[in-house]
């Protein structure tokens, strides 16, 4: 497994759960002289992010790019996929497939995490689990061209009422036929959710395809009381073999929770 820590390139995003927020030069430097493996970049927009500039800070680093977060087209322009107007929803996927189009140059996926949306008012839960599914499975596909896949988070129960388990939700994409989507396991949304890290993790199986490594308050692993065994433990018997990333906030600071994570990486991946 694979260490990655999250920068957010989005001003409305300070006091979030991002590790650095002070420009991607600041962040790739700080990820690198730590040695962390990747980075996960949350950008305002896939126009925001000058393509030759990521280029040269992740080959002059030795980073990759673990994966993008599309987040920015909820908090900054209030999009997402199960919005009742038809116009707004489109307009969700298009900011969506900018970003796949961006991360996949780099080899990384983009991440549906607030962008998901929630049912009520005159949006049922199945008209909006339908237009999700349908949405997934369309920028699935889209993100094969980059051959990476489309990775979507089920969250807690604060943050959306559609789907809040790996289980559940892997069931879901397979009955709906939806192709090239992998779950991302958010540690912080299974501590409120899951009854069993170990057990959630093995019901989605193949399923799993980005981890984010935060502690039960949100903080760097090892800042909380989480117990990592038993979710490494399922990771293995799955044969993950993707990244760790560190999606927590900047607690105490951003360096000190950026070593903390790195540590508890080291600590939970070489323990039998
Ligand atoms: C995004 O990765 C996430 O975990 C959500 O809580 C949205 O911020
Ligand atoms: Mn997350």
């Amino acid at each position: 497994m694979k260490s990655a820590v999250t920068i957010s390139l989005v001003p409305e995003t300070k006091g979030g759960p991002f590790v650095f927020s002070d420009g991607l030069a600041e962040g790739c430097a700080a990820a690198a002289s730590l040695g962390f493996d990747a980075v996960e970049v949350f950008p305002p927009g896939a126009e925001a992010v000058d393509r030759a500039v990521l280029r040269g800070l992740l080959d002059r680093h030795g980073l990759k790019l673990a994966a993008m977060g599309t987040g920015a087209g909820w908090v900054a322009r209030g999009l997402n996929l199960t919005l009742p107007d038809p116009a707004r929803r489109e307009q969700a996927r298009d900011f969506i497939r900018g970003i796949i189009g961006l991360a996949g140059e780099f080899g990384g996926s983009a991440i549906i995490g607030s962008m998901q949306g929630r049912w009520g008012g005159e949006v049922s839960r199945d008209q909006a689990l339908g237009w999700l599914q349908e949405s997934l499975g369309e920028l699935g596909a889209f993100a094969a061209k980059w051959g990476v896949p489309l990775f979507y988070e089920p969250l807690n129960r604060y943050e959306t009422n559609l789907l809040h388990h790996l289980g559940e939700t892997a069931r879901w994409l397979q009955a709906g036929g939806v192709g090239n989507v992998r779950l991302l396991a958010d540690l912080f949304h299974m501590n409120i959710e899951e009854a069993d890290f170990g057990q959630a993790i093995r019901e989605a199986g193949a399923y799993v395809g980005h981890v984010h490594f935060a502690d039960s308050n949100r903080r760097a692993m090892g800042f909380g009381h989480t117990q990592t065994a038993p979710a490494i433990q399922a990771l293995r018997q799955i044969g993950y073999a993707g990244y760790l990333s560190a999606e927590v906030l900047p607690w105490p600071d951003s360096l000190a929770a950026a070593r903390q994570t790195l540590e508890a990486i080291r600590w939970a991946t070489q323990s039998p």
